[in-house]
């Protein structure tokens, strides 16, 4: 299986450059911002809960995030991969992750992660929020998701640096520029 971690900050393009792998590669796509917004959507519990940490920019507990990704990871297991989208967030997740695949005999292949500067991630999500009103899309919520990025996921960055699966990638250009250079990678790895 080819199993891609595609990381980066808020804003930073992943669930932009997921649509084209998966098109591309044919994986199963995995967004936990995608399933926690789904709930949100249908009025569940969880997606009450989700919904306020969400506005806030926080991180949804890693028992909740987890939960979800075991349930999609059982229900998928004869495709040929799996995008991993907004997720691992902190290292508690990244080491769930790892747990998870061994009980299927797989592993993370790679970590593409999106390098953008902060001006252009508050500029993409304050379009982004002028655009779908989406409810996280604030300059003050935006703010607060770019420093709970760098105090709690940059840290994942180094765990797969460690087990030298971190590819670090220009996040800065044309979608269809960027979607090339991570094309290269993928072509290396896979
Ligand atoms: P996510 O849904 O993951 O949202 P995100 O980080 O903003 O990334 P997204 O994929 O939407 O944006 P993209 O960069 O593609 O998370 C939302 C919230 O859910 C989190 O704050 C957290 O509360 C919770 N959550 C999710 N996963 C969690 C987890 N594992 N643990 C705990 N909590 C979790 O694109 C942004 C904009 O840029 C778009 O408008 C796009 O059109 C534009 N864009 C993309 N590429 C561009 C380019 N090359 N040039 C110009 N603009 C570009």
């Amino acid at each position: 299986m080819l199993n891609i971690v595609l990381f980066g900050p808020p804003g930073s393009g992943k669930g932009t450059q997921a649509c084209k792998i998966i098109e591309k590669y044919n994986l199963v796509h995995i967004s936990t911002g995608d399933l926690l917004r789904q709930e949100v959507q249908d009025l569940t519990e969880l997606g009450r809960r989700a919904k306020e940490i969400m506005d806030r920019g926080e991180l949804v507990s890693d028992e909740i995030v987890i939960g979800m990704i075991r349930n999609k990871l059982g229900e998928n297991q004869d495709g040929p991969g799996f995008i991993f989208d907004g997720f691992p967030r902190t290292v508690e997740q990244a080491r769930e992750l790892r747990k998870a695949l061994t009980e299927y005999d797989e592993r993370v292949t790679v970590m593409i992660s999106l390098t953008v500067p902060r001006e252009e991630l508050v500029k993409r999500l304050v379009k982004r929020g002028k655009e779908t009103g989406r409810s996280d899309d604030t300059p003050e919520t935006i703010n607060n998701r770019i420093d709970v990025y760098n105090h709690q996921t940059l840290p994942v960055a180094y765990y797969y640096e460690k087990m030298h699966k971190h590819r670090p990638i220009d996040g800065v250009g044309s979608v269809d520029e960027i979607f090339k250079r991570i094309s290269k990678v993928l072509e290396e790895v896979k």
